[in-house]
């Protein structure tokens, strides 16, 4: 007996926070997936075609074709996006139409504003550095989390609020990028989120979800093995 492919794969690797949050979707949804390994730095020829952006992660879905661009979305929120019209339940995207707005547009917060400091600001200076077996940049980590962090999580913390999600009252594609992409720094350091007592509460509560926690212990345990210790940033 042969086990029929998933339509769905995912080209990139789990230490992506973009290729996690597109996982985490496929996961809430039960939709079958799999995860294609892509070196976006040193991409195979066919990968460039498919990645206009030249970045990780690209879907395909093999029910539309099995290779060549068609059949394929690259980035992160069209990706979720056509996930959720594929599989429509659980939606991960709210019905009333301010919530659903308020979604997006903290979705974009976290792919941009926050993914840039967390990334290029600390997981990059780090992991990239260890990587080349060139010292971490822990200065440049440090001034990041000091200096270009605290108004960033002040604002994701004050967005939240008192409430249990970020957007409506269930679980949407907000919650998953948050979390997804805030974990890029607790891969290579200790992260003290004190100061932000809701955000804490609410990147715990989505650290406990199969669908975010599956996808980041996959990146951790590809880390660990360059990067045995998680640095302080304090
Ligand atoms: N907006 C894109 C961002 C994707 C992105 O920046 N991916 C990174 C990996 S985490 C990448 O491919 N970087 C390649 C590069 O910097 O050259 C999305 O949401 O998919």
């Amino acid at each position: 007996m042969t086990d029929t492919p998933a339509d769905l794969v995912i080209y990139g690797s789990p230490v992506s926070p973009f290729v996690r949050k597109v996982a985490a979707v496929a996961i809430e949804k039960g939709a079958a997936f799999e995860i294609e390994a892509v070196n976006v730095f040193d991409p195979p020829e066919w990968f460039r075609e498919i990645s206009p952006m030249k970045r990780i992660p690209v879907l395909r879905d093999r029910s539309i074709a099995e290779e060549g661009p068609d059949g394929t979305i690259a980035d992160s929120s069209a990706i979720c996006g056509y996930i959720e019209r594929k599989h429509p339940s659980p939606s991960l995207y709210c019905s009333d139409a301010y919530a659903h707005g308020r979604a997006l547009m903290i979705e974009e917060y976290a792919d941009t504003t926050l993914a840039m400091a967390g990334g290029l600001g600390i997981f990059r200076p780090i992991f990239f550095a260890v990587k080349k077996g060139e010292e971490p940049d822990v200065a440049k980590a440090r001034d990041t989390w000091a200096n270009t962090m605290p108004p960033i999580l002040a604002w994701l913390d004050s967005a939240l609020g008192d409430a249990e999600f970020y957007a409506g009252d269930a679980l949407s594609i907000a919650d998953i990028t948050v979390a997804c992409v805030l974990m890029q720094i607790a891969l290579v350091a200790h992260m003290p989120l004190d100061a932000y007592p809701a955000l804490a509460a609410h990147y715990e509560r989505m650290r406990a979800r199969p669908s975010i926690a599956g996808p980041y212990d996959k990146a951790d345990r590809f880390i660990r093995k360059a990067l045995p210790e998680r640095f302080d940033l304090t």
